[in-house]
């Protein structure tokens, strides 16, 4: 039985269908807070809507009934087969070594949990591009952290590498979600027109990102946060038309046959087969430009959700996600 996610306003009451649970909530909104609904499922909250009124929630649901915990800085819920875990870290000087330590932990609670994979990340980072007490960028500041504690809890190898999100926020400090299976066999894969992340050169920053393209679960795949990036190089400086259809167009190479049966995934898909998608958007005023592209080149069928926060390079004017559902997930 999959998880799966749907988009639900932030005023209602997540709801889960048919003989599923929720097992937990992501709100997009004007706030950072990790509580426990009065439902009891734990809801991380970050700031990110374009405006107060459009808030709304990631809805995980699960087949099995959850148990849910609350803790100091983090939160998770879980189902015997698959676990959520969000964590909120509050403004500092320095991320290296907080990063480092609360993912080091939340790292150590999966394997105590016993999922054996944590198959999807998101990284919520606050003044992404902004400049640390010590004068360095904090995206890289985060990436140092997080590399730090995946080094921890996987050793040196990329294989393990999940897929993820990397994205600014409209406040201060960094929060993340992740998922996590237990007796299922995720499979990161890689984009051929990009340069694996985690092989970056040195030149963006002293650490490589920690993450893959995506992730197949299930045949369910997971795309992560994708930009205008080709190779490793930011392209289409400055042009956000250009920016979103490059976006687009790797996200169509990801999910290609061409691309997946080349890394062993029998498997070829669309672009209209995204769903639950999210457009990060560094420019608010861009939105409509960009939703212009989105909706001739994703399909009227999908509700696409766009967010306003930067990018976490300064060239860098948009950010795609989604999910590409696997037969169990659409019935
Ligand atoms: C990129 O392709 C754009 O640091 O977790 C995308 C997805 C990005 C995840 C991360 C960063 C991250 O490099 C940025």
């Amino acid at each position: 039985m999959s998880i799966r996610a749907h988009f639900t306003p932030a005023g209602e009451t997540a709801r889960s269908g048919h003989d599923r649970h929720v097992l937990a909530t992501v709100t997009y909104g004007d706030t950072a807070r990790l509580t426990r609904t009065a439902q009891g499922h734990p809801d991380l909250a970050v700031p990110m809507t374009v405006t107060g009124g459009d808030a709304f929630r990631e809805v995980w649901t699960v087949a099995g009934r959850p148990r849910w915990t609350l803790r100091e800085d983090h939160a998770y819920a879980h189902d015997g087969q698959y676990l959520f875990v969000a964590g909120l870290l509050p403004e500092q000087g320095v991320y290296t070594p907080p990063v480092r330590g609360l993912y080091e932990r939340v790292f150590a609670l999966v394997n105590h949990l016993d999922y054996q994979h944590i198959f999807r990340m998101w990284n919520f980072v606050g003044d992404i591009i902004g400049t640390n007490a010590d004068g360095m960028e904090i995206y890289q500041d985060f990436v140092q952290g997080r590399a730090q504690a995946f080094h921890t809890y996987l050793g040196s190898g990329t294989a393990q590498l999940p897929a993820a999100t990397g994205i600014g926020t409209q406040g201060r400090g960094i929060a993340f979600s992740l998922l996590a299976v237990r007796g299922g066999t995720p499979r990161h894969l890689e984009n051929s027109r990009q340069t694996a992340a985690y092989h970056y050169p040195g030149r963006y920053g002293p650490k490589p990102p920690s993450f893959a393209r995506a992730t197949v679960l299930d045949d369910t795949l997971y795309v992560s946060g994708t930009a205008s990036i080709v190779g490793h190089e930011t392209v289409h400086h400055g042009d956000i038309r250009r920016q979103t259809h490059e976006t687009l167009d790797n996200i169509a190479h990801l999910v290609s046959r061409e691309n997946l049966t080349a890394q062993g995934v029998d498997a070829g898909h669309e672009l209209k087969n995204l769903r639950v998608p999210k457009v990060y958007v560094r420019h608010a005023n861009d939105i409509p430009a960009v939703r212009a592209v989105c909706e001739e080149r994703l399909g009227a069928g999908v509700e696409v959700k766009y967010l306003n926060v930067a990018v976490c390079r300064r060239d860098l004017l948009v950010e795609i996600e989604g999910i590409v559902p696997g037969r169990e997930w659409e019935r």
